[in-house]
């Protein structure tokens, strides 16, 4: 791959998580590792592909703009965050560190310190009052999640900044995210997936979403080559400065269990649906992304049975099997 030049470096938030550990290699990849600073609250980062790593509660915006001014940040990936089910159980917290370090970043931005941020957004901003199916990009935002409730103030401050101070902030509302390489952590779609790592360990999976309760979800690789896309695109071609739906694929638990058995024949799944089974309730099944499609070109490599091989060849040989 070419390697792209950058007039400034590129600041990563909660690196080591889900999201940020395919997302540093895949910068490191492109500008050059040198040119990519992870952070994260743990101190521990064997693996993590960056040129630099540094210590960062987020919610520590002192040691954040210090971290700033050190490596000369220019772009920042802004991705540390509570998902669903954790803010669920920490509200207050969840706010803090969902909105806090966002506004920061923004008023980074604002005063021209740094030139572009990257704020995921989630389909946890949808709630009541709209169609399950194929749900549009501009529809009423009725969240009943804590999660879906910061989630959509965050939205509300990136097009405020936007509208009024012209900040470059681009943002999309991932679905579940199913991945390998990093574990998930605290969301409702998290089902997806353990299951993967069952199937392969135990042969057998416990899913605390019942078997029919569809939610949109995406493979990562498709997730970091739509983050990119957007990052990438020219600034006038962007129509929505709230955040971009991002569709990727719809099923259920009994769907995507049918497509390990594929592989693994004699995988069993049983259900005992928790109190995430009320926060998947509150999602769409399906959500449509035809202006993003429109803006920037959004495609997606991955179905659902090229995903269930793709992960199961990979974990495979992760947990040595
Ligand atoms: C969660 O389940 O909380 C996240 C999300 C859909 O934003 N994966």
């Amino acid at each position: 791959m070419k390697m792209e030049t950058v007039t400034g470096r590129i600041l990563i938030t909660g690196a080591l998580g889900q999201i940020g550990t395919e997302l540093s290699a895949k910068l490191s990849e492109i500008y050059g590792k040198d040119n990519v600073i992870a952070t994260d609250i743990r101190e521990e980062h064997d693996n993590n592909p960056a040129g630099y790593y540094e210590v960062l509660d987020v919610m520590d915006l002192e040691k954040a703009k210090s971290i700033i001014e050190k490596y000369n940040i220019k772009i920042v990936y802004h991705l540390a965050s509570l998902l669903s089910g954790t803010a669920e159980k920490n509200p207050q917290l969840a706010w803090k560190l969902n909105i806090d370090p966002l506004l920061f970043f923004l008023n980074l931005a604002k005063d021209k310190t740094i030139d572009q941020i990257f704020w995921p957004s989630s389909i946890a901003v949808f709630g009541r009052e709209i169609p399950k199916q194929n749900v549009g990009q501009e529809v009423p935002l009725n969240p009943s999640t804590v999660y879906g409730i910061t989630k959509l103030a965050g939205e509300k401050w990136c097009e405020y900044y936007f509208n009024k101070y012209g900040v470059d902030v681009r943002s999309v509302r991932y679905p579940g995210l199913i991945s390998w390489k990093a574990p998930a952590g605290g969301g409702t779609t998290d089902y997806a997936v353990e299951i993967y790592y069952k199937a392969i360990e135990d042969g057998k999976y416990t899913s605390f979403i019942s078997e029919n309760t569809a939610m949109p979800m995406m493979y990562m690789d498709d997730a970091i080559d739509a983050t990119l896309q957007l990052m990438h695109a020219p600034k006038e071609t962007l129509t929505v400065h709230t955040s971009y739906n991002l569709g990727g694929m719809s099923f259920a638990p009994k769907e995507l269990a049918a497509s390990i058995q594929k592989e693994i024949p004699d995988f069993q799944i049983n259900y005992e649906p928790d109190f995430r089974q009320a926060i998947a309730d509150s999602w769409p099944s399906s959500i449509e992304d035809t202006v993003a499609k429109k803006d920037w070109n959004l495609s997606y490599r991955f179905d659902m049975d090229a995903m269930t091989k793709d992960m199961l060849k990979n974990l495979k040989v992760k947990l040595g099997k």
